[in-house]
């Protein structure tokens, strides 16, 4: 019997270990062995031991929901009177637990938050990224991290998850929006591309003064992020003009895009795969683990009657 135990103790992991033990110290003090003597008092004594020792395995990691949020800023756009920044309640946890979200607005828009721990780069899609449920995609762009300096706090280098859209992404882009000096104006933003123009509301308010956040104590606000191509179409009908987006425009790769073959409806999420990340230059990165997010709004287009195109998202969790 000893010779089966310790056999058994150095074959298996923690767990046979203990079953073993557990087994020998059952069937000794069951009375199989009848006269202990000298040498059965010893090994009860070596069993006992090894009973006590024991400590159960540990559990599998289960998954974990977004824990913290660092830093908020609302993109310019028509829900600016709506978003708080206390909503940023509504990313951390489990959104089954409340029926809130958290305005990105339009282009720009962001928010960093943070899982409690770091989230492993498995086979396939690690995480997913839950959005409101529109009726078309809104899409935002998923910056990853690692902290890599393991102090907490996402001040490491951020990795763009590509998706389907990368190729016509415009990198390193960056608009500044100017806050208008009356109601009746509409905001001006200017671009790294030279370009300039107006926010103009197709739908709700006359101008777009009203869509800037109340929240921002600056006469001008300024993002750098990756522009995704305008997703948005205006296949006018009934006399009227009518936006919308093509069915395969937006294949995979971002948050909120309920046409993704990475969408689950259930959940209202898109699935993301830390193996998409790629560095400044475009060039991929394999990262083992991230442990902060940045979701931000991706798409620069007025869409008539939908106006700006501003991502709405409720949480993120680990697969793992
Ligand atoms: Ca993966
Ligand atoms: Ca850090
Ligand atoms: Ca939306």
């Amino acid at each position: 019997m000893w010779i089966r135990i310790f056999k058994s103790r150095y074959a298996g992991g923690e767990a046979g270990r203990c079953a073993s033990a557990r087994a020998a110290f059952r069937h000794y003090t069951g009375g199989s062995v009848a006269t202990p003597g000298r040498l059965g008092m010893f090994l009860l004594f070596a069993v006992l031991l090894m009973v006590v020792s024991c400590k159960p395995d540990p559990e599998p990691a289960a998954p974990v929901y977004l824990s913290e949020v660092f830093e908020y800023v609302y993109g310019p756009g028509q829900h600016a009177s709506l978003a708080q920044p206390l909503d940023t309640q509504y990313l951390t946890g489990n959104p089954e637990h409340h029926d809130g979200w958290l305005y990105l607005g339009g282009y720009g828009g962001y928010v960093v938050a943070g899982f409690p721990r770091e989230i492993k780069n498995e086979e396939g899609p690690d995480f997913e990224v839950i959005a409101m449920k529109g009726a078309a995609p809104e899409p935002a762009v998923v910056f990853v991290m690692t902290d890599a300096n393991g102090n907490g706090r996402p001040d490491d280098s951020w990795y763009e998850l590509k998706g389907s859209l990368t190729d016509e992404t415009l990198r390193n882009y960056t608009v500044t929006y100017f806050k208008p000096a009356a109601s009746t104006e509409n905001i001006r933003w200017e671009d790294s591309e030279g370009g300039s123009g107006e926010l103009k509301s197709f739908f709700g308010a006359a101008h777009s003064a009203g869509w800037w956040w109340p929240h921002s104590t600056s006469g001008t606000v300024t993002f750098t992020g990756s522009r995704l191509p305008a997703i948005y179409e205006n296949n006018p009908a009934n006399g009227g003009d009518f936006w919308s987006v093509p069915a395969s425009r937006v294949q995979w790769g971002y948050a909120e895009n309920n046409q993704g073959t990475d969408y689950d409806a259930s959940s209202g999420s898109n699935w993301l795969d830390i193996s998409n990340a790629v560095d400044a230059a475009g060039n991929p990165v394999q990262l083992a683990s991230i442990r902060f997010l940045k979701i931000q709004s991706a798409v620069f287009q007025q869409a008539g009657q939908t106006n700006e195109v501003s991502p709405e998202i409720r949480g993120a969790r680990s697969k793992y």
